[in-house]
């Protein structure tokens, strides 16, 4: 069984202004599809077919004894299709008022101090990452005991919080934002920052309150 590129619950037009149309055409239907025939074709290779769901293939992938021949361009495609999966169900067209509520705002006030604050550490950490790669918020499972302790951080390339033993902070994610220019350079070119602030009114808080409350249930796993 091969993985599949996810079909968009809206079209390539939905997240205007905020990410222009061609730019989301592009990273779904030829950045997100080549990660994802990459890894299929990287997976026959090395006789890899259990079909287990992405998130659990990134889980486990350190211990699959990948030989070492492909096991880079796996983790890259793998980490690729899934952080891309993943960031198309957390955005959504902008509904004009937008902020978390209920067990998620209280969660991210008791880590951070206020949503402000929040936005803040999440733009600095994404302003100051060097090159291509993601920010996140994940809850730490590092801190079981504390279901409400979230944490921002930075990954290079395709790495995720949630890649087992390759984490260097292991973290259950929540939300993301995509920061290769791929992402935005069409529209943004060099301004970034530009990119970011236009990222707060389309995220789907929703979406992500469901992850959340997800990461919270398993954590006396
Ligand atoms: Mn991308």
């Amino acid at each position: 069984m091969s993985y599949e590129l996810p079909q968009l619950e809206y079209s390539y037009d939905a997240i205007e202004p905020y990410i222009d149309t061609k730019t989301m055409e592009l990273h779904h239907s030829k950045h997100h599809a080549t990660y994802v025939s990459n890894l299929n074709k990287l997976l026959a290779e090395v006789g890899h077919a259990s079909g287990e769901s992405i998130e659990k293939f990134l889980a486990w992938m350190s211990e699959l004894g990948l030989p070492d021949s492909h096991l880079e361009r796996i983790k890259f495609n793998a980490g690729g299709h899934h952080n891309h999966s993943l960031f198309w169900t957390v955005i959504s067209p902008s509904t004009g008022n937008n902020e978390p509520n209920g067990i998620l705002a209280e969660a991210i006030c008791k880590s951070f101090g206020t949503f402000e604050d929040f936005r803040e550490t999440f733009e600095k950490a994404a302003l100051s990452h060097l090159g291509s790669g993601w920010v996140w918020l994940c809850v730490d499972q590092a801190k079981k005991q504390n279901p409400n302790h979230l944490f921002v951080c930075s990954t290079h390339d395709h790495d995720a919080p949630n890649m087992g033993t390759y984490s260097q902070r292991p973290g259950t994610p929540i939300l993301l934002l995509d920061l290769w220019e791929h992402a935005y350079y069409l529209k943004y070119n060099n301004r970034k920052a530009d990119y970011i602030k236009n990222f707060w009114p389309i995220v789907n808080w929703k979406k992500v309150a469901e992850y959340h409350a997800d990461a919270s249930v398993n954590r006396h796993d």
